[in-house]
C-alpha cells in the first residue's frame, strides 16, 4: 500500500482506490503524481484488484499542475515516465471519479484512464492557457480523440470550464450520476461493472482528422484576443499535431511546444495575476475570526447608470434587489435602460431570453425608503456630490434596522465625512464600482477609519457573491485605483502639449495591449465628465496642474462619442475614432499660447511617461498605508482598467523594467520637468536597497 501521505491506496472488496489527498483542490504538487504512480504499479502487481477508481479526498477530483511549482526550476517528470503513461500501460482498468474539478493535469488524468464518471456539479476543463501555458500532460493529444479537433480547439483555446452534463454529451463522461448520489460508492460499483471488459479502452488508440481549414480559422479567431500572446497559437499547434502525428509523436510536440511556454513573460505574468487575484481577498490586519455577515436583501439608491448596473449585477447573481430614485420618472427611466442592457445582451447572444426575464424580475423598484426599511445592504450610487450624498445617508440611518450595512458606490468622496453623518459609522464603507458595474469585475472596498472589520469583511465578500474581485482601499483622494491611475490621465494630456498627438498615444497603448487607447476611452466615457473632477481638484489644490489642451474641447462642447467630437471625431452613427485635424489644431495653438517646444516622441516615452508616473504614485499610497500589497493595485488595473493580463499588472510590469531604472528615468524627470515627477520615497527607498515593487512593505492600513 503506498504510505504516500499524499496517496493512498484503499480497497474496497476487489476494487483498488486510488486517493488524492492534497489540500486545498489536490493540485499535482509534490509527490502526488509519484504517489499515483506506485498506488497504480502496486495495485496491477494485486491479483485480488480486479480493476480501479481514481478520486480526490476534500472538495476536488484534481484541479491541475501545481501552479506553484512552475518557475521554481521544479522538475517535471520525463516523457514516458508520468501518470498519463502509467495509466495507458495499467493492465486493469480505472475510473475516475470526478467531484469540483477536473482541471489541466487533472482532466488530463482522467483522459488517460480508461472510463470517467462525475457527479453532476463537477466542472472539466484545460485552463492552461489562461495562465500562459499548454496543456502538457497529453490534454491536447486525447481531448481531440475523443470530441473532435474544432470542439478541442475551442475548449483548450477558451480554457473554459465545461460542465459534467455537458462533458458527457461531448463524450468526456461515461457517467453523469444522479443528483445526491454516493460517488465513491457509484464509482466502485462502475469499476466493478466493466472489471474484465477487454481490450481496455484506452483514448490514445483512437485517432482524429480536422476539417481543411480549421487550425487557420482558429488562428484569425484567437488573432484579436490573443494580442502579443505566444500560447493560444502554441495551443493550436499541438491540436494540428494529434491530427497528423501518431500518439507518441505528438506527444513529444507537445512537450516541445510547452517547454517553449513555461517561462515565458506571459506565463510568468498570467501565472503572477492568478496568484494576485486570490491574494487580494486576503486581509490580514483584521481579527482572523470576524466573518462576513450573510445580506439577504440588497437594495440600491439611485437608478443611474451605476445604480442601474449595480442593480443588474445583484439580479445576475441571483439576489432580489430593490432599487429607488428621487422620483418615479428617473425610477422608470432606470428601469427602462436595464431593460434595454438585458435586450441587448440578448440580442448578441450573450443572455438567453428566458434568463433576462429571470434577471429582470429580481429587480423590484420601489416607491420610497420606507419599502427598503428591511433591506440589510443598501448601496447608495447617487450622484456624485456630498450635499446629495449626506441627506439620503441620513434618511437611511433612520429607517433601517440595526445592524443594516450602507455602502456608498462613490468614486472619490471623503467616506469618514460620509459616515459621521450616521449613527452607525461602523456599519459604513464604500463600495466603488466600475462601470458599467454589471460588466466590470473590479470592487474597491474603501475602508472609512471607524468601519468595523465585520462591515469590511461583508463588504468584500459582497463583491464576490455578485462575481466581482473585491479590493481594498484606503479612504484617500481618489481611493486607490482611480488615484494610481491619475497621474497617467494628466500626463497623456502633457503629451500633447509638448507635441504628441491623441492618435499615436493611443496606438502605443494599443499596441502594449489595451483594448482601446485611452484618448478613445476618453471619447467614450465623455469628456465633461473628467473636466468636473478636474474643477473640482484645482479649486481644491492651488498647484493642480492644469489641461488647457482637455479644457479647450470641453469648453468647445466636444464631449466625445456623444456629440460626435472629441479628441477624434466621429461620423453619424459610426463609433469609429478619426482623427481630427481641428483637434491637432486646437493642440498647436494651446501649446503655442504655453510657449511648449515641440518634439517628437518614441513609443517607449510615450509608453513610461504614462505609466511611470502611475507607478510612482502607487508607491506614495503603499507607503501612506492605503493598500496592503503592490499586488493588489495589479488587481485593480488589471480589473478596472483593462490592463493588458499577459502583463501581469503595473507593478508586476514595473518590475521588468527594473525598479532601479524605473527610479532613475523618474528622477530625470523630476530635473526636466518638475514637481510632478519627484520620486516617492518609497520608490528611492526600494531603488536604493534594489528591492522589487512587489515585495515592498507597505505602511500598515491607515
Ligand atoms: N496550483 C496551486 N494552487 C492552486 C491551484 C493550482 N493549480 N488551484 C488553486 N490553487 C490554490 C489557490 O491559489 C488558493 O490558494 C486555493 O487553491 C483555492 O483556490 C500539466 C501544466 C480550482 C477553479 O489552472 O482555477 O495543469 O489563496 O481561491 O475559487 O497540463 O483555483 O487559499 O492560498 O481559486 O474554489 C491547470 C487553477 C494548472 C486551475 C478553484 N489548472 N485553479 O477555485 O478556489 S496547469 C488550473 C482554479 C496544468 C497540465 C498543466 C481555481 C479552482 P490560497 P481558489 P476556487
Amino acid at each position: 500500500m503506498s504510505d504516500s501521505p499524499v496517496v493512498r491506496l484503499e480497497k474496497d472488496g476487489d476494487i483498488g482506490l486510488i486517493i488524492i489527498n492534497y489540500p486545498p483542490v489536490n493540485a499535482l504538487g509534490p509527490g502526488v503524481s509519484e504517489g499515483i504512480i506506485e498506488s497504480l504499479n502496486t495495485a496491477n502487481a494485486d491479483p485480488s484488484i480486479k480493476a480501479l477508481v481514481l478520486i480526490g479526498d476534500g472538495r476536488s477530483f484534481i484541479a491541475g499542475a501545481d501552479i506553484r511549482g512552475f518557475g521554481t526550476g521544479r522538475k517535471h517528470l520525463p516523457l514516458g515516465q508520468r501518470t498519463y503513461d502509467a495509466l495507458d500501460a495499467s493492465s486493469k482498468p480505472v475510473v475516475a471519479a470526478i467531484h469540483g474539478f477536473a482541471l489541466g493535469g487533472g482532466l488530463e488524468n482522467a483522459l488517460a484512464c480508461h472510463y470517467r464518471i462525475a457527479v453532476p456539479s463537477a466542472k472539466l476543463g484545460l485552463p492552461e492557457v489562461l495562465i500562459g501555458i499548454l496543456p502538457g500532460g497529453g490534454g491536447t493529444q486525447r481531448l481531440p480523440r475523443i470530441v473532435g479537433a474544432q470542439t478541442a480547439l475551442d475548449m483548450i483555446t477558451s480554457g473554459r470550464h465545461v460542465p459534467a452534463p455537458e462533458a458527457a454529451l461531448l463524450g468526456i463522461l461515461d457517467e453523469v450520476l444522479p443528483e445526491g448520489a454516493d460517488l465513491r460508492q457509484s464509482a466502485v460499483a462502475f469499476a466493478r461493472k466493466i472489471a474484465g471488459v477487454t481490450p481496455l479502452p484506452r483514448v490514445r488508440d483512437k485517432t482524429v482528422t480536422a476539417e481543411p481549414g480549421v487550425f487557420e480559422a482558429m488562428r484569425k479567431s484567437v488573432a484579436r484576443k490573443a494580442r502579443n500572446q505566444k500560447a493560444p497559437y502554441h495551443c493550436i499547434a499541438a491540436v494540428e499535431a494529434a491530427c497528423n502525428l501518431p500518439f507518441d509523436e505528438g506527444i513529444r510536440r507537445e512537450a516541445e511546444l510547452f517547454a517553449e511556454l513555461e517561462s515565458s513573460d506571459e506565463a510568468k505574468a498570467l501565472r503572477h495575476a492568478f496568484f494576485a487575484e486570490r491574494e487580494v481577498a486576503k486581509l490580514p490586519d483584521l481579527p482572523r475570526n470576524v466573518v462576513a455577515h450573510e445580506f439577504t436583501a440588497p437594495a440600491v439608491i439611485g437608478a443611474g447608470t451605476m445604480g442601474g448596473g449595480i442593480a443588474m449585477a445583484f439580479a445576475d447573481f441571483g439576489f432580489d434587489v430593490k432599487i429607488l430614485d428621487a422620483t418615479p420618472e428617473a425610477l422608470d427611466r432606470g428601469m427602462e435602460r436595464i431593460r434595454s442592457n438585458y435586450a441587448t445582451s440578448v440580442k448578441r447572444g450573450s443572455l438567453g431570453a428566458d434568463e433576462m426575464q429571470r434577471r429582470l424580475a429580481r429587480i423590484h423598484p420601489v416607491g420610497g425608503y420606507t419599502d427598503i426599511a428591511d433591506s440589510d445592504v443598501v448601496i447608495e450610487a447617487v450622484f456624485e456630490r456630498m450635499d446629495v450624498k449626506k441627506p439620503i445617508f441620513e434618511k437611511l440611518d433612520d429607517i433601517l434596522k440595526p445592524g443594516a450595512f450602507l455602502f456608498s458606490n462613490t468614486s472619490a468622496l471623503d467616506m469618514d465625512e460620509l459616515a459621521s453623518v450616521t449613527k452607525r459609522p461602523e456599519y459604513v464603507a464604500g463600495t466603488h464600482f466600475f462601470s458599467p458595474a454589471n460588466v466590470m469585475k473590479l470592487l474597491e472596498v474603501v475602508r472609512p477609519s471607524k468601519a468595523s472589520p465585520e462591515t469590511l469583511m461583508t463588504a468584500m465578500a459582497l463583491g464576490r457573491r455578485i462575481g466581482k474581485i473585491s479590493a481594498m482601499a484606503g479612504n484617500t483622494d481618489g481611493f486607490v485605483a482611480n488615484r494610481s491611475r491619475a497621474p497617467f490621465n494628466s500626463e497623456m494630456v502633457i503629451l500633447l502639449e509638448e507635441g504628441c498627438l491623441p492618435e499615436q498615444v493611443d496606438r502605443v497603448m494599443v499596441d502594449f495591449g489595451y483594448p482601446m487607447g485611452p484618448f478613445a476611452v476618453g471619447d467614450l466615457a465623455g469628456l465633461d465628465i473628467g473636466a468636473e473632477g478636474r474643477r473640482r481638484r484645482a479649486l481644491a489644490n492651488p498647484n493642480y496642474r492644469k489641461l488647457p489642451i482637455a479644457d479647450k474641447l470641453v469648453e468647445l462642447g466636444r464631449y466625445g462619442q456623444k456629440t460626435n467630437a472629441g479628441w477624434y471625431r466621429y461620423d453619424k452613427g459610426d463609433r469609429t475614432p478619426r482623427p481630427d485635424p481641428e483637434v491637432a489644431a486646437i493642440i498647436a495653438s494651446v501649446a503655442a499660447e504655453l510657449g511648449v517646444p515641440q518634439r517628437s516622441f518614441t513609443d517607449t516615452e510615450i509608453l513610461h511617461r504614462l505609466l511611470f508616473a502611475s507607478v510612482n504614485e502607487a508607491c506614495r499610497i503603499l507607503e501612506e498605508g492605503k493598500a496592503y500589497r503592490a499586488s493588489d493595485i495589479d488587481v485593480m488595473w488589471l480589473h478596472g482598467f483593462g490592463f493588458p493580463r499577459y502583463r501581469g499588472g503595473l507593478m508586476f510590469w514595473a518590475d521588468g523594467i527594473g525598479v532601479k531604472n524605473v527610479h532613475a528615468q523618474i528622477a530625470a524627470w523630476h530635473q526636466r520637468y518638475g514637481e510632478r515627477w519627484a520620486p516617492s520615497l518609497l520608490l528611492r527607498t526600494l531603488s536604493e536597497t534594489g528591492t522589487p515593487f512587489l515585495e515592498a512593505k507597505p505602511a500598515p492600513f491607515v
